[in-house]
């Protein structure tokens, strides 16, 4: 038997070659395939010309799944409700603890930021922002090894607190082989429609339309290369959430909270894939070593081990530096999709921490608990991408209008502004439009 290891590259920010080495350990691109982008933009356009046949054709070549016809490819709503039935009740139970903390949290963000609104300036003239939600979305859920139920509650349940009224949700079933777990979240979560279908022609039925697959305002959810460059193709025609990267965390740790649960929680990332990142920033040298020992202590007892030395020791670190100031500086120039404070004055160190996809404070707030029910989106930015971007939420699934109603006092006033404007701009007819409703 083969000893598996796991040694994430050890740095400090004191070596003279830090900067290189630190900037090497992060890069990661997401290279595009020629051939994959290729066969992607054909299925695209063959969805988009012959509609359900094509689907029906790619869903009997690429996933197994031969239907006499598309009718056959619709999960009813009475098969979501007996997935969910035949549940054992502590799944049950799990699923709609997860949902309804889940449910909670995205209400109180709609409470907060996704609300109309509206004043009057001085002449009576109205102005405000009303905000309305999607008519219609369409999640992604992927099939396979990574089929997460708690991915189906985290990209439905925002879309249903915002208001979307028609949820449709497509998950490849490779052989007709269903996931119980999955379709349950979706009956938990208020999907409204869900089809066994995946891949490009998915995406395609979604953004084109079929004459079975409604045609949706905006596609969510992760998938494989396939899928990512088919959102990116369709992005234009719908609106696309984002394309997310390999799983990341960054544990910022004084040294206060036990080296195992560091070393697990480290695990937890690197267990998604090979190409996540899992990296510890800490100013105590000897800390550094525990965490070490423990992960060579854990990793035997993991299932997923080969998964997890690979991600840690392709693009693992664990960096010590000269503070915790120094190592707040570093998180935020990595922008982590989850970022740990394993400190024991997390409120010390918060106000530093810019860019994360999403803060946990403090020893007992594990990363897992947030991808699971803690109540906030486990659908995050990565590879940095938290430097301008947000987790998923209730306002991806909103748009807003800007709301103008000009009293006729206001009439004057804006009237002679923009016609100075619209002659400056030689546009006769926006001057006009103003200047007739002027009174003198
Ligand atoms: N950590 C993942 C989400 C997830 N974890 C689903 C477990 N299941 C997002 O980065
Ligand atoms: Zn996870």
């Amino acid at each position: 038997m083969s000893i598996l290891q796991a040694k994430p590259l050890r740095l400090s920010t004191s070596q003279p070659d830090f900067e290189a080495a630190f900037q090497a350990r992060l890069h990661w691109s997401a290279d595009t395939d020629a051939e994959i982008e290729q066969r992607v933009a054909d299925i695209l356009a063959d969805v988009q010309q012959r509609g359900d046949a094509a689907v029906l054709e790619y869903t009997a070549r690429f996933d197994g799944l031969q239907v006499g016809g598309m009718a056959e490819l619709e999960l009813k709503q009475d098969e979501l409700k007996a997935a969910f039935d035949s549940l054992p009740e502590v799944q049950k139970q799990a699923l709609q603890a997860a949902s309804a903390r889940v449910r909670s949290y995205h209400e109180a963000q709609k409470r907060a930021s996704g609300q109309s609104w509206s004043y009057r300036d001085a002449d009576g003239t109205l102005l405000g922002q009303k905000v309305t939600p999607l008519d219609r979305v369409g999640i992604y859920v992927p099939g396979g090894k990574a089929a997460y139920p708690s991915s189906v509650l985290m990209n439905a349940i925002p879309a249903h607190v915002a208001g979307v009224e028609d949820i449709i949700m497509v998950v490849p079933t490779p052989r007709g082989e269903r996931n119980a777990l999955v379709l349950a979240a979706a009956y938990v979560a208020g999907v409204s429609r869900a089809f066994t279908i995946g891949g490009a022609q998915a995406v395609a039925a979604l953004a084109y339309g079929t004459d079975t697959i409604p045609k949706v305002d905006k596609i969510t959810g992760p998938g494989n290369a396939y899928v990512a460059s088919a959102k990116r193709r369709v992005f234009g025609t719908v609106g696309i959430d984002m394309i997310a990267g390999p799983s990341e965390i960054l544990v910022l740790a004084d040294g206060s909270t036990p080296a195992e649960w560091v070393a697990m929680d480290l695990f937890s990332q690197a267990e998604h894939d090979e190409l996540a990142q899992s990296i510890l920033l800490c100013p105590d040298a000897a800390y550094i070593d525990e965490v070490q020992a423990a992960i060579d202590r854990l990793l035997p007892e993991m299932p997923r081990a080969e998964i997890i030395s690979k991600s840690l020791n392709g693009r693992g670190a664990l960096i010590q530096t000269a503070s915790m100031e120094e190592a707040c500086a570093i998180s935020n120039r990595i922008a982590p999709e989850h970022l740990e404070v394993s400190s024991r004055e997390p409120h010390r160190w918060e106000p530093l921490l810019k860019h994360a996809g999403a803060i946990f404070l403090g020893a007992y707030t594990s990363e897992s608990l947030g991808d699971y029910c803690a109540g906030p989106n486990h659908v995050l930015p990565t590879s940095g991408t938290a430097r301008f971007s947000s987790p998923l939420g209730v306002y991806d699934f909103q748009k807003r209008s800007s709301i103008i109603k000009v009293s006729e006092q206001g009439a004057q006033e804006l009237g002679r502004i923009a016609s100075v404007l619209a002659h400056g701009e030689g546009l006769q007819g926006h001057a006009r439009a103003a200047e007739m409703r002027l009174k003198d």
